[in-house]
Order: C-alpha cells, then sequence, then structure tokens
C-alpha cells in the first residue's frame, strides 16, 4: 500500500462516474483513496453546505489523516462552492487540493487561480501518473493532463492520449470501508449508490455529431485533437461483464439507464448487444438518442432486448436548431423518429430547451405545432438553456453582446435553478403562453381540439394566468401517476422523492 493519502470529493452527485472512475484507477495503482460524496443534489435547487455538514466534511479529512484533496467539480456552477470549500479545506488542514471534472476542462485558467492542481479532461490512467510522482515525492510539473501552480507560477501541459473505454478498469461498487456520504448531521459509511434501482453506464464516451453549439462536446472534441478519438464506443463484452459485476453487489437494480450522448447504433454492435443481453444481464434499459439516427431495425431488436425508454432532443424550431444550434436536424426526422417509437412500442421522453435568446414568436409557433404534430402517446420535459462556458453558443452569445459574462455558468448558476422548467418562475407573459400550451400538449388525455382552442384564444396572450394554472394542475395529475407506475415497479425511492418533489419548484412532466 502506498503511503500518500487521497481524497476524492463529489459534490452534490450520489452516482458521479467521474470519482469512481479516478478511484478504481487508484485503487488499482496501491493507493488508499477516501471516497466522499458530499450532499445530493434536489431538482432546480441546490442548497449552499450547512456548517455542520462542512464541519463533518473537515473532521472526516482530519481523522483519515488525508494528504491531497481532490474535489470532482462536473458542473461549472458548482464555481463557488468548489473555491469556498477548498478554502475551509486548506485554512482547517493545509494540504494541496486538486480539481478535476468538466469544469476545470472547461475553464482551466479561472480554476488553477483556486486549485493547487487542477486536471484536464480525462484522466482514467494518467491520474496514476500524478498521485505516483506525489507519493513518491517526485516532480508532477511536466505530469500530462495536469496543471500545477506554485507561488505565481502555473504549469501548464498538454492533454495525455485518450485510451480505450475497454482498457479503464469499472467503477468500483465493491469497496465499502472508504466511502462516505456526509449529509445533513450524518456521515454515513458505505457506498451510497449501491441500493439504488437505476443503475446508470455509459457505452461511449463523445458525440459522433458533437456540434451543437450549446454542449460540452463542442469544446471537448477540438481538445482532443490529434490525442485519439474523442468518441470511442465500449465492447459490448466489456459493457456486459461490467453489469453482471454490478449485479452481484448493487441487489437492487430494475432498471440500467444508458447516460450517453447518443446511444451507440452500429449494427454488429446492436446485434451483439441484443443476443447477450437477456440471458446475461435481464434487466431492462433506456437510452439516449439523437433523431438522426432512429431507425426501425436496430430499435426492435433492442425493445426485444429490453429498451424500455428512449430520450431524444427536440430541442427548438427546425429553424433555431439548424442556424443557431447547429444540429441538423429536420422537423420531418421527429416526427418520423416518434413515429417508430411508437411502432416499436418504447416510451418516448422527448426534450426542449426553452429560454434561448434567438427564438421568435414565429418560432414557438412552429415547435407548438411540431410537438401537436406528433403521435401521442410521449413524455415531454422542458428544460431551460444554460450557457456553459466557452462553449460555441457562450461565445458567439458574447461576441454578439446579447449576454454578459455573468450570464455564463460559473458565475451564473442557471444549472441550479431552473435546469427543469418550473412554470411558476419569473417569465414573460408569451413564454408562461406557450410554456403551458408544450405542458398540456402531451397529455394524451386531453383531445387535441381542446389544446387547439386554448392556442387559439386571444386574451391569454397578455394574460396567461388561468392556463399556466391548468397546466400546473393536469402536470400534477401527470406526475401522480408517474409516481404511481414508479411505486408500482418497485423504483420509487425516497432518494427519488427528494431530488424531484420539491415544492419550491415543482418540475414540468
Ligand atoms: C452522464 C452525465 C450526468 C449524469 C451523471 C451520471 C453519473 N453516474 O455520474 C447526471 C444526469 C446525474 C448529471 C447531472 C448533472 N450534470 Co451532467 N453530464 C453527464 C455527461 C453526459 C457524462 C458525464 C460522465 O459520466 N462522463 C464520464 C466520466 C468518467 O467523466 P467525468 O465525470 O468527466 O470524469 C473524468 C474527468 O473529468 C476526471 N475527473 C472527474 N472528477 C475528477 C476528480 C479528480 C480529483 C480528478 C483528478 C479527476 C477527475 O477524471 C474522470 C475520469 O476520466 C456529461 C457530458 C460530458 N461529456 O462530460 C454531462 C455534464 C458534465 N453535465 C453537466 C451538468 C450541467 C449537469 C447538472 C448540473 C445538471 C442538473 N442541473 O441537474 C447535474 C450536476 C450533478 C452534479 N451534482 O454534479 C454539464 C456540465 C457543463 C458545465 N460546464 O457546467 C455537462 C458537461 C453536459 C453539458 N451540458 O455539456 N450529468
Amino acid at each position: 500500500m502506498r503511503q500518500l493519502q487521497v481524497a476524492i470529493i463529489s459534490l452534490y452527485a450520489l452516482e458521479n462516474n467521474g470519482i469512481r472512475h479516478v478511484a478504481s484507477s487508484l485503487r488499482e495503482a496501491d493507493f488508499r483513496v477516501t471516497e466522499i460524496y458530499f450532499k445530493d443534489w434536489v431538482n432546480n435547487r441546490f442548497p449552499w453546505p450547512e456548517e455542520q455538514e462542512v464541519q463533518n466534511l473537515l473532521q472526516l479529512l482530519r481523522d483519515r489523516k488525508i494528504d491531497v484533496v481532490g474535489f470532482s467539480v462536473r458542473a461549472s456552477a458548482f464555481h463557488r462552492m468548489a473555491k469556498y470549500l477548498t478554502e475551509r479545506v486548506r485554512a482547517s488542514l493545509g494540504v494541496p487540493v486538486l480539481w478535476g471534472g468538466m469544469h476545470p476542462t472547461f475553464l482551466p485558467e479561472l480554476c488553477i487561480e483556486i486549485a493547487d492542481f487542477i486536471s484536464v479532461g480525462e484522466t482514467d490512467h494518467i491520474v496514476k501518473e500524478f498521485f505516483v510522482r506525489l507519493d513518491e515525492g517526485r516532480s508532477v510539473h511536466d505530469c500530462p493532463s495536469f496543471w500545477v501552480r506554485q507561488g505565481d507560477t502555473v504549469y501548464r501541459n498538454d492533454i495525455a492520449t485518450l485510451v480505450e473505454l475497454d482498457d479503464i478498469p469499472f467503477r468500483d461498487f465493491h469497496t465499502r470501508e472508504d466511502k462516505f456520504h456526509v449529509e445533513g448531521d450524518k456521515v454515513v459509511v458505505g457506498d451510497p449508490f449501491v441500493t439504488n434501482p437505476e443503475y446508470t453506464v455509459l457505452a461511449s464516451r463523445g458525440c459522433p455529431y458533437w456540434t451543437c453549439t450549446f454542449c460540452s462536446n463542442t469544446l471537448t472534441k477540438p481538445l482532443y485533437e490529434g490525442k485519439g478519438k474523442s468518441f470511442r464506443v465500449r465492447s459490448v463484452e466489456s459493457l456486459i461483464q461490467e453489469l453482471e459485476y454490478a449485479k452481484e453487489l448493487c441487489t437492487n437494480i430494475k432498471v440500467v439507464r444508458f447516460d450517453d450522448e447518443v446511444f451507440p447504433i452500429r449494427s454488429e454492435w446492436v446485434d451483439e448487444l441484443a443476443e447477450k443481453w437477456p440471458s446475461r444481464v435481464g434487466i431492462p434499459f433506456e437510452v439516449l438518442c439523437d433523431p438522426r439516427m432512429v431507425r426501425l431495425e436496430p430499435l426492435q431488436k433492442l425493445k426485444q432486448a429490453g429498451l424500455r425508454a428512449v430520450c431524444m432532443g427536440i430541442q427548438a424550431s427546425e429553424r433555431v436548431n439548424q442556424e443557431f444550434y447547429k444540429r441538423n436536424t429536420t422537423n420531418q426526422m421527429i416526427v418520423d423518429a416518434q413515429r417508430i417509437f411508437r411502432q416499436v412500442d418504447v416510451v418516448s421522453n422527448l426534450q426542449i430547451i426553452w429560454d434561448d435568446p434567438y427564438s421568435t414568436e414565429q418560432d414557438k409557433e412552429d415547435l407548438f405545432r411540431l410537438v401537436m404534430e406528433l403521435e401521442r402517446p410521449f413524455e415531454l420535459y422542458l428544460f431551460g438553456l444554460t450557457i456553459y462556458p466557452n462553449t460555441h453558443l457562450a461565445r458567439k452569445l458574447l461576441r454578439e453582446d446579447r449576454i454578459q459574462p455573468h450570464h455564463v455558468e460559473g458565475i451564473n448558476t442557471h444549472a441550479f435553478e431552473q435546469f427543469r422548467v418550473d412554470l411558476n418562475y419569473p417569465r414573460p407573459a408569451e413564454d408562461r403562453r406557450w410554456l403551458a400550451l408544450l405542458v398540456l400538449a402531451n397529455k394524451a388525455f386531453l383531445p387535441k381540439e381542446l389544446i387547439w382552442k386554448l392556442h387559439a384564444m386571444e386574451r391569454f396572450k397578455t394574460d396567461p394566468g388561468p392556463l399556466v394554472a391548468l397546466a400546473q394542475g393536469v402536470n400534477l395529475v401527470k406526475m401522480a401517476g408517474v409516481a404511481a407506475e414508479m411505486t408500482a415497479r418497485g423504483e420509487m425511492t425516497p432518494l427519488l422523492i427528494k431530488r424531484w418533489v420539491n415544492p419550491e419548484s415543482l418540475v414540468t412532466m
């Protein structure tokens, strides 16, 4: 066992893949790693930590005699909180602090002003090199993928070559004693996610489309240029073996959710998965897909293997998708994809991004008409546009003076407040009307004629209040239905209720 005592901390995410991958790699290199899950998220509200929680975190680090503290800063909205916790750790323990995750990848210059070290991009293998050097008292100044600050000097290193996904160790779900969940007045030992009914997994990293201007891939694709393929797919065998391993340890899995940007759909890959999944895993699963990839045959095969639901972004009107989001999708592709989902009989969760500065009233009308054209039933999830730093969209909006720097995540915390649209959030009357109409549009128990009548009523354009109240009521009925279905499937847990039932900001479904 190596001497250096390492702690890595997940902020408000019990499932955090990044932490678990880093911990697995370091354990492979003989490090004793303390994995800390610091609080969990509540939808549209990431409450600032209580002093008791900070004290418990610091005490835990002291008790474990930690030499280096790593924070996983996934989302830029955590910037201020990560800075605060870094300062508290330094003041209390006097140890160096390392930040890893997508936020330092997006904004390395800003983050290295605060942390002693940052990692940029994926670190699965190179993280071992970094900690081995620290453990052996060697210099880390030139360690690939890491930036090091010493006094006023910053050592910036190029990123390491990307590794094949099959060569990355599985996330560790077997260690119990070195994992802690800090929340409220409690510090609970053990992995907080092994009892979760939903098991999340990635079959790939990166995105084959990658041009959507709002997405992190517009940044990571050029970052990884010359370092290997940024879009990589795991072998089916590696995936199945991970699920076999996970099933032994996470004994309550009722559904597997693939979190890939888009689920791999190459035909031999799908054939192999469809053949192996039922007998070796046999758990229903859900995937994310893109309108450009939806085809009948692979979906039929996946359905036979256990595909239960698909998630697909509509995002905006055809014009906004093509001109501003650089998504080469058409309305026809979306209509066709939904028809295929109905034909295959999978639940379709369609997603829309609201609050963009480009959509005109005509775009909103077009989007509403598209949604009304879709074959029912389908679920509709409304998200508020969050502007992530350094994405193509952020740079364009700043250039065009449509936003100010404080509107960009990092200074802003939009992802904490309106990640999912809440109908009561203050928005212009016309937007409240559109959002209410969209919420009504996918409720299969409401006849479309009724929705068209509500759409035609002029008075809601200036006073959408009654329409919003109707949509809220209908939304609550829907929520109760979803909750009942999930309870019947054994998927409703106190954790899920805490995350999603937030009376201060009810999400739309
Ligand atoms: C899947 C996913 C989720 C899942 C997570 C599932 C899980 N089991 O972890 C869920 C749905 C829970 C989720 C939630 C959120 N997400 Co998310 N998510 C992703 C996605 C698509 C993949 C993340 C992933 O698992 N990657 C694979 C792992 C292995 O990579 P990784 O986490 O980056 O970790 C590697 C390195 O970063 C590094 N690393 C990470 N941590 C550390 C720590 C140390 C010490 C070191 C050395 C290295 C290191 O090493 C790891 C191994 O290579 C990314 C997009 C992307 N390309 O990253 C968005 C992404 C990270 N999410 C994003 C956001 C905004 C969020 C939310 C805030 C949304 C919300 N309001 O709910 C929350 C935040 C939750 C939280 N508290 O962190 C944004 C962040 C953008 C930004 N700059 O803010 C991204 C980039 C998507 C985007 N829109 O572009 N997310």
